[in-house]
């Protein structure tokens, strides 16, 4: 009976190998390698492979870019509650419980990476409104960035890949540019791809940086630019700094810069981390 039970799907806690790869939308051989290599959990029973729900749970939030980024998720997470209730939070220097309401979220079933995009990033946007519509000071702006980035910092285990490392990449902002969470959201996203990240963060001067790249001599350099108006002259500089080593591909995105003005400064530009990945993981290392 508890054999029968385990292999009927979607009400009970075990499922067979294929049913785990079907929820994983992979070949029933990629689910059975990612158990021989010990990353997805599985055990015999009644002769057959079985995967705890939770298990599986584990599984995809720990491989949020391949499996979580590409859009339509079956996962039918409210995210727009969400964000309403996590700015909330934010704007009230509510830590503990914006902390909380994130894990719940995560338990519930959202995939971390869309954490970031459909939540903490949203969230924050909401932040900036506060902000320019004068209802929050620049102190309270401060404390929701703060409260984000120890939510992070608690999340960073999840962005963790194992595996030899398909390249080294550094990710900072340039000079002039505070805004830093995207950074460190690029920095997660990219070694969940399976890249050893050095993230710089901000406050990084140019001289600096191209003694880094130049012993570091990563595959690229990713620039999150935030402001619109930072001067030219500023990017120019931070482009021909992550060049400094020969080989390196300097990359720029954000909110604070577009594709044309990437280009003009001989960068490649990505228009969000998912394509970001994409973008680096089909380069020659
Ligand atoms: C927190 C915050 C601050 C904090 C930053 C603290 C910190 N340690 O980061 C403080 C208080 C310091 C600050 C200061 C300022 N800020 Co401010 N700030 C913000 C706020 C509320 C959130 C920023 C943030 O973290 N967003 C969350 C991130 C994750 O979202 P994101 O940047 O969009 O990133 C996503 C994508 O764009 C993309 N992405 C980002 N980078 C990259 C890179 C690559 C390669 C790729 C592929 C993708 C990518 O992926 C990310 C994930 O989804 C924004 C509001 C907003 N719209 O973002 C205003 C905002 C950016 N700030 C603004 C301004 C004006 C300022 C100040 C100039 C204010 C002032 N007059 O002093 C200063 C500038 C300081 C400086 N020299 O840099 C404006 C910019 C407006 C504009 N378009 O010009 C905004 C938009 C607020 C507003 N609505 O007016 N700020």
């Amino acid at each position: 009976v508890a054999d029968e039970r385990a292999g009927s799907g979607e009400h009970t806690d075990l499922l067979t190998l294929q049913e785990a790869a079907d929820a994983l939308k992979v070949h029933y051989m990629t689910a059975y390698r990612w158990v021989r290599r010990g990353e997805l959990p599985a055990f015999k029973a009644g002769g057959r492979l079985r995967v705890r729900r939770s298990d599986l749970e584990d599984f995809v939030a720990a491989r949020a870019v391949d499996t979580a980024l590409p859009a339509g998720d079956a996962r039918r997470t409210d995210w727009p509650v969400h964000v309403e209730r996590l700015h909330a939070l934010l704007a009230e220097g509510a830590a503990a419980d914006a902390g909380a309401m994130v894990r719940k979220v995560i338990a519930d079933g959202a995939p971390v990476g869309d954490v970031y995009l459909r939540l903490l990033t949203p969230a924050l946007h909401r932040i900036g409104e506060d902000w320019e519509t004068g209802r929050l000071g620049v102190a309270e702006e401060h404390r929701a960035t703060a409260i984000v980035n120890g939510i992070m910092a608690r999340l960073a285990e999840h962005f963790r890949r194992r595996g030899p490392a398909r390249g080294t990449v550094v990710t900072v902002t340039p000079p002039d540019e505070t805004h830093g969470v995207a950074a460190a959201m690029a920095a997660d996203f990219l070694r969940a791809g399976g890249f050893d990240v050095h993230h710089l963060g901000t406050d990084v001067p140019v001289a600096d940086l191209r003694r880094f790249v130049t012993a570091v001599h990563p595959t690229a350099v990713v620039i999150s630019v935030t402001r619109p108006d930072l001067p030219r002259e500023v990017l120019a500089d931070v482009v021909e700094a992550a060049s400094a080593s020969n080989g390196v591909l300097p990359v720029l995105g954000g909110q604070g810069i577009d594709p044309a003005t990437a280009e003009r400064l001989g960068a490649a530009h990505a228009e969000d981390l998912a394509e970001l990945v994409g973008l680096l993981s089909s380069e020659e290392p």
